[in-house]
């Protein structure tokens, strides 16, 4: 069986593609899976793709990457990236090696977006690339694999 990587959205991006294109982009969230998708097809993984806007959902995928023994975990956890304390603290604990994506800079835009809760737990972190920053996070992954530095 391929190694499995679970690829976590945060709230509000079920909306991409649909509203403000001039910050997210024309993708909906259906093209980041297929990108996703055709990334990790590349490295012989698969992939568990995921949306919620609730944290606490959020928080029980990452346990889950944890106990099924994912590779790693894409997480843009959006605005629970500056307000949430649940998912950094459950990615320390899932020990599942995480990279934190974001579609924008976010340290190109208002200051309160500034600060990343999930940043202290993430093995490393990716903003700014648009939606490619997905598929740029998963050959991240699997060169940190490759290394044995995951
Ligand atoms: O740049 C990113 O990926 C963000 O994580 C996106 C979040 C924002 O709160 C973070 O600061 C940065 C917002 C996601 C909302 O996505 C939408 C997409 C289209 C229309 C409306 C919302």
């Amino acid at each position: 069986m391929p190694d499995t990587i679970y690829v976590i959205n945060g709230p509000n991006l079920n909306m991409l593609g649909t509203r403000e294109p001039e910050k997210y982009g024309r993708a909906t969230l259906a093209d980041v899976e297929a990108l996703c998708r055709e990334a990790a097809r590349r490295h012989g993984l698969a992939v568990e793709f995921r949306q919620s806007n609730r944290e606490g959902e959020l928080v029980d995928w990452i346990q889950e990457a944890a106990k099924t023994k994912a590779a790693g975990i894409i997480l843009n956890a959006a605005a629970y990236t500056h307000t949430s304390i649940a998912i950094p603290d459950a990615i320390a604990a899932a020990q599942v090696p995480t990279i934190e994506v974001h579609i924008t800079n976010i340290h190109a835009r208002e200051e309160f977006r500034h600060h990343s809760h999930v940043s202290r737990a993430a093995k490393a972190v990716l903003a700014g690339f648009g939606i490619d920053g997905y598929a740029l996070a998963i050959d991240g992954l699997a060169a940190l694999a490759r290394a044995g530095r995951s």
